[in-house]
């Protein structure tokens, strides 16, 4: 059986990747599953070139087929950030807690309806010799006042979705799973996968 390696140490991620690619015939690992491993230092302005960045290290050290993701928050009443360093918002080793009680403070005082946001993913694939693609996807929300529901991880409890008026956080993992970002990102990575498969084989 073929092995994909998601090159993340992210639990939430490797959960809801996991999951989505359970119907596939294809054993499915991440970083938290093996050893040492180089270090990615995360540099790129966007989340492609970070998503490219991390499938190519490790498909080079691996010699594996090799998936990178690499996601994040965009808020338009901060000018989109905290985008690319979503996960280190309150600093270097800040954690989920801290970075929700960040964007709250700085979104103090905002209207709802100027509380528009997005969450974004992009998706690498690669292996030993080159960058395959990657593809990206969505999920447009808007950011609550207080913490809501304890679903999911990240910024969930934070992000609502308009059409349920409700947050991730609230929502059950599997109705995150049809609408999310990385569930949109990884409908196309599915279509590469497979193509890349049939023309390696
Ligand atoms: P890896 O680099 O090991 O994959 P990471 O957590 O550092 O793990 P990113 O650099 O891609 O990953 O940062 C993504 C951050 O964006 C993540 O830590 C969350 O704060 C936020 N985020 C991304 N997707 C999310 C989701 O589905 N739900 C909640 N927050 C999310």
């Amino acid at each position: 059986m073929k092995e994909l390696l998601v090159a993340t140490r992210n639990k939430g991620k490797v959960r809801e990747i996991a999951d989505l690619l359970a119907p596939l015939d294809i054993k499915v690992s991440s970083l938290l599953d093996h050893g040492a491993m180089p270090e990615i230092i995360e540099d790129g302005l966007t989340f492609r070139a970070n998503a490219a960045k991390k499938a190519v290290i490790i498909a080079r050290h691996t010699g594996g087929i090799v998936m990178g993701e690499d996601s994040g928050l965009e808020v338009d009443a901060l000018k989109g950030a905290p985008g690319v360093f979503s996960a280190r918002y309150a600093g270097e080793h800040a954690d989920d807690e801290a970075n929700n009680t960040k964007l709250l403070a700085e979104l103090s005082g905002v209207p709802v309806e100027q509380r528009t946001a997005r969450y974004r993913s992009a998706i690498a694939l690669a292996d030993q010799d080159r960058l395959i693609d990657v593809v990206e996807g969505s999920c447009e929300g808007v950011i609550a006042g207080e913490r809501r529901g304890t679903n999911g991880f990240g910024y969930d409890p934070l992000f609502i979705v308009p059409a349920r008026q409700m947050t991730f956080g609230e929502l059950p993992l599997a109705f995150k799973q049809t609408i999310s970002h990385r569930a949109n990102a990884l409908r196309q990575f599915l279509k590469l996968l497979e193509r890349y498969l049939v023309h390696s084989q």
